[in-house]
């Protein structure tokens, strides 16, 4: 053992997994493991543990620093702990107060229709079930021998990470033939006054301690919107701030039909306005002031919560990255088809690349390849095309392939044909649901068996409906395919199989009556 290798194990003695450590440089003395994976959360976790079941030796860095409002969490990252789960109970908890009312006109003798949800305790289950999760994370690291330090890491070189242990605050270093860059990123900040002392954000809701009340959401992104939503389900009252347009990104028509079901259903837009400051007045509410740049006017109104939605930033400045001679690129790192950095045996995979869908499990499945890919021999590359994702709304919109401008820019308006309909479920008819904003439409080729590009779904469980139709369109679907697919009735999902009306015939896609 190398005399630098000797004081590294011997400074940590303390340190139940530095004997470990000690085993895993004598077996191999070159490198203390044969992958550091910087982040533990969907991509690095992913990785790190196939890595293990590989065979290689495996060490974990996952540090979360606080929010300026001092939240922290455990391990597991974004999706586990501010992110998907325990935004999509939230969403749940605001669908289930819908449905209390539905089921009054369903028969059910609910006494007091004025339910209000308890939020702190709604808090309190959130958070009880992601510490639960982050619990069996960390089981499930030690089960397969995936070492595990809960520290930020960073490079001193392309082979060298640096961290500071805890509790002892001493810097120290490993050394690793591969290392996984999967550091995610988090919620940005506007640069205006009392943005950060007096703001916050996804990281922080959904284990917020007082009711967030009279809510401004800044930002009309996937996450925002979302935001906005489930607080208006719980009897909250979100107003959304939009800068340019709702939804960037995602198909224009369903994302207009999206707004105007959120505003129908009583959440206000603050269209083409931009934030400028938030001061506390003297009843502790929150003053913000803001600027409309399609009329050049300023306005302010009182909240009591700014929740800012305004994008993600990719966590790299605490990497040194130059030390180890990483490319970067708007803040993100730059990845080939393989997830290769520009620097020799350094990868990235998840929320840090740049260009690639920011969900969970394209970090997760990238990630468990890349690891076949290092240590198992396997060539397969991960596919980032055709992903579905859900926006998670009351109605939620759920998508796969491509938009209708994205269709009609590569393939030009005449090669693409958009079949399309509005639907009325079942079950809306009894309590009198508003079906105004149920719609779907399949983006196809105009010729042949018509290969279907993008569907698009606005409805109940849009994420159930489309996760199906997402196998089925990677493996070439096509329109003549789809109609020839027999319904499953009553659903929502077999409204696919029943699209007759293109939107070049200028008919009216909307039906008559449930079966017709
Ligand atoms: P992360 O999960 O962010 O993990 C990175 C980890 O690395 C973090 O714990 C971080 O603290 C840690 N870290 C950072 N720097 C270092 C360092 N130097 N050393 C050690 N550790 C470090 N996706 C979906 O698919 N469906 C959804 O419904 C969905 N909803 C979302 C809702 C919200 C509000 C948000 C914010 C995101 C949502 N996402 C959703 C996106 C999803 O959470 C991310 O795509 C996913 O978590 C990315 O995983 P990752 O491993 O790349 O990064
Ligand atoms: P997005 O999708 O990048 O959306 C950010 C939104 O915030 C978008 O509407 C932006 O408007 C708006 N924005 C950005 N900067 C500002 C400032 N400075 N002021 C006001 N508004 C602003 O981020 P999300 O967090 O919603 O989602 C990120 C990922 O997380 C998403 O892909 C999911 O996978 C999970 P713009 O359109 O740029 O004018």
């Amino acid at each position: 053992m190398s005399a630098m290798k000797f004081l590294r194990c011997s400074a940590s003695s303390t340190f139940r997994s530095t004997l470990r450590w000690c085993r895993h440089a004598s077996s191999n003395p070159r490198y203390d493991f044969d992958l550091v994976v910087l982040g533990g959360g969907s991509a690095g976790l992913a990785c790190a543990k196939e890595a293990a079941d590989c065979g290689a030796r495996v060490l974990c860095f996952d540090f979360v620093k606080p929010t300026p409002a001092g939240t922290k969490w455990g391990i597991g990252g974004t999706c586990v702990n501010v992110g998907c789960i325990p935004k999509k109970l939230m969403h749940q908890a605001s669908l289930l107060g819908e449905a209390v009312h539905e089921a009054v006109a369903y028969g059910w003798n609910v006494d007091d229709q004025n339910l209000r949800p308890d939020w702190r305790k709604l808090v309190r289950s959130v958070q009880n079930h992601i510490k639960s999760v982050n619990w069996v994370t960390r089981v499930d690291l030690r089960d397969k021998k995936v070492e595990y330090v809960n520290s930020m890491g960073s490079f001193l070189d392309s082979h060298n990470i640096e961290y500071v242990a805890r509790p002892s605050a001493e810097r120290r270093q490993v050394t690793s033939k591969f290392v996984v860059v999967a550091v995610g990123g988090r919620p940005r900040y506007p640069d205006i006054p009392g943005a950060q002392e007096l703001g916050i954000t996804s990281d922080d809701i959904f284990s917020y301690e007082r009711e967030p009340g009279r809510t401004l959401v800044v930002g009309a992104g996937y996450v925002g919107l979302e935001c906005a939503c489930f607080l208006k389900g719980l009897g909250y009252e979100p107003t959304v701030m939009v800068r340019s347009i709702v939804l960037r990104g995602f198909d224009r028509q369903m994302s207009e039909l999206l707004a105007a079901m959120m505003t129908d259903r009583g959440i206000p837009f603050l269209g083409t306005t931009i934030p400028k400051s938030v001061e506390r007045q003297a009843d502790g509410r929150l003053l913000v002031r803001y600027h409309n740049t399609t009329t050049q006017t300023d306005g302010s109104d009182v909240f009591d919560t700014v929740l800012w939605a305004i994008g993600r930033r990719g966590l790299i400045e605490e990497l040194n990255l130059e030390a180890a001679g990483v490319k970067t690129r708007n803040g993100k790192i730059v990845v080939d088809a393989a997830e290769a950095t520009s620097a020799a045996h350094i990868f990235a995979v998840g929320d840090i690349i740049y260009g690639r869908p920011e969900l969970t499990p394209v970090a997760i499945l990238a990630g468990r390849l890349l690891a076949r890919r290092l240590f198992a021999g396997s060539k397969q590359l991960m596919d980032y095309a055709d992903v579905a994702t859900t926006v998670f709304t009351p109605l939620e919109y759920s998508c796969v392939g491509m938009s209708e401008e994205t269709a009609i820019a590569l393939h030009g308006a005449e090669n693409i044909e958009v079949f399309h309909g509005y639907y009325k479920p079942t079950e809306f008819f009894i309590p009198q649901k508003s079906v105004r904003h149920c719609y779907l439409k399949a983006v196809a080729e105009i010729s042949g068996d018509q290969k279907i590009l993008g569907l698009h779904y606005i409805g109940p469980v849009a994420g159930e409906v489309i996760q199906g139709f997402a196998a089925a369109l990677k493996s070439g679907l096509t329109v003549k395919t789809l109609l020839n697919t027999v319904g499953i009735h009553p659903t929502t999902a077999e409204e696919f199989t029943r699209l007759s009306i293109t939107k070049r015939s200028g008919r009216d896609p909307t039906p008559a009556s449930c079966c017709s």
